[in-house]
């Protein structure tokens, strides 16, 4: 595959962008190799800038579950510029889109549009500490809130210590209040909860985990949560980042059936422009400036463009039967994905939730960050780099989900499954 052009551009970007990309994982670091530039998209399809072709499961990471250039998201866009890209003050577009998430998340009262998922992720842990006056928040390993320094934490020693740095220029005091658990585990919440009492403010959880490969929560742990949270007076808060009118139109809590007190949310809701939100119960919300002391603020918040996007996405996604036919689609995948492994008698485990799956290179099932990181990473690049050389653009990472979307074909689930058979039968 001639990747001349992207060669030449990654030497070019490296001299002026850390590591030559605006986000790491874009840097195939996990996979080895060098990154492609992409051109353009269209559909289920991406270009780069040497002329290759693939069929994109990246997706952006999520937000285009209508494809690359839907015409309809597009036209919006293109419409909202020409009447100006910003104006730092309120407009009829930004409530329309608030009203769609109110109608569309029962638990939301009230929503406030930022311009990413760290931001909404940030914000909604401040407004938690500031509605019950505690400062301890849990989380669980493996799952990915944004990279705001109280998030950026690892377990520390034993259940309900306090968590470790995850990243330099972290301070320690920092993730002190951040209590760091085992996904899936009950029993570890449940004896956190009761050692530290009434210091935590909330849990934050991925109520399926996208960011340690895609795991699922298993029967009965969020209404666990939602159980202990409740009777201890501790917000629950649902990062529904990737979820969000990905698994359902009402994201994780309509599939699951759970209501949490706070949700985040972003991608998908900006239709592939920079979004994201927080929203949750109307007296917690009403807590935040200007209405009560919880400070946020952010100068292209509600943006008409990106709304504008967001408003033609999920205008689209209430099309009648769109997530049945794309968890049809995103099942035939699997299924043709997994049979190509077993035929070539390669072990993988593939996780997958609506049209969100990753496919572990691992013997055994995946419940949680330690068995995810049980998988042969080195496997997985090989299998990375096979479908790239056969025209599929996976996740260059193992510990990220790969994304079907409603415009990738059937052809492209043929495509795709016949060159998993070649590569997986090549290892
Ligand atoms: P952003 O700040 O990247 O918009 O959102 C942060 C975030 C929050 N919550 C969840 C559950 C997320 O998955 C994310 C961001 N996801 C990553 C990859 N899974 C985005 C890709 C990247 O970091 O480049």
């Amino acid at each position: 595959m001639n990747t001349a052009r992207s060669t030449e551009l990654f030497a070019q970007a490296q001299k002026v962008i850390p590591g030559g990309v605006n986000s790491p994982v874009r840097a195939f670091k996990s996979v080895g190799g060098q990154p492609l530039f992409i051109k353009r998209g269209e559909g289920s399809r991406v270009f780069d800038e040497d002329g290759n072709s693939f069929i994109d499961y990246v997706g952006s990471w999520g937000p285009l579950i209508l494809g690359h250039a839907h015409p309809g998201v597009v036209e919006a866009i293109t419409r909202a510029a020409k009447d100006g890209t910003t104006f730092g003050a309120p407009t009829a577009l930004e409530v329309e889109l608030a009203e769609m998430i109110v109608e569309a998340v029962p638990s939301i009262d009230m929503v406030r549009l930022v311009s990413s998922g760290t931001e909404a992720l940030m914000s909604a842990i401040r407004l938690a500490r500031g509605f019950t006056g505690r400062d301890k928040i849990i989380k669980f390993d493996g799952c990915y809130h944004g990279h705001s320094d109280g998030l950026l934490a690892k377990a520390g020693s034993g259940i309900a210590t306090f968590g470790l740095p995850d990243s330099a220029g972290v301070p320690a005091s920092v993730t002190a209040d951040t209590i760091v658990l085992p996904y899936n585990n009950p029993e570890a919440v449940s004896q956190a909860i009761t050692a530290m009492r009434d210091s935590i403010a909330c849990v934050v959880v991925e109520p399926v985990a996208g960011n340690m490969g895609v795991v699922a929560p298993k029967q009965g742990f969020l209404q666990n949560l939602r159980k202990l949270c409740t009777e201890h007076g501790i917000l629950l808060l649902f990062d529904e980042v990737i979820t969000g009118f990905r698994v359902a139109y009402g994201g994780a809590q309509e599939l699951y059936g759970v209501a949490s007190d706070l949700t985040t949310l972003g991608k998908i809701i900006g239709g592939g422009m920079p979004i994201g939100a927080y929203g949750g119960r109307r007296d917690i919300m009403e807590k935040v400036a200007p209405l009560g002391p919880v400070y946020q603020a952010g100068t292209l918040s509600g943006n008409p463009v990106a709304v504008s996007a967001g408003i033609a996405t999920l205008k689209a996604l209430q099309e009648p039967g769109l997530y049945t036919r794309l968890l049809r689609k995103a099942s035939t995948l699997e299924q043709g994905l997994a049979k190509a492994a077993a035929d070539a008698r390669v072990p993988v485990h593939i996780n997958s939730v609506g049209s969100m799956m990753t496919m572990f290179f691992a013997p055994d099932p995946i419940s949680d960050y330690t068995s995810a990181k049980k998988s042969d990473t080195q496997k997985y690049a090989q299998f990375f780099h096979g479908m790239l050389e056969h025209g599929v653009y996976m996740a260059p990472s193992q510990f990220e989900a790969m994304f079907v979307s409603a415009v990738h074909t059937v052809e492209d689930t043929e495509f795709t499954t016949s060159a998993a058979a070649e590569v997986l039968s090549s290892m």
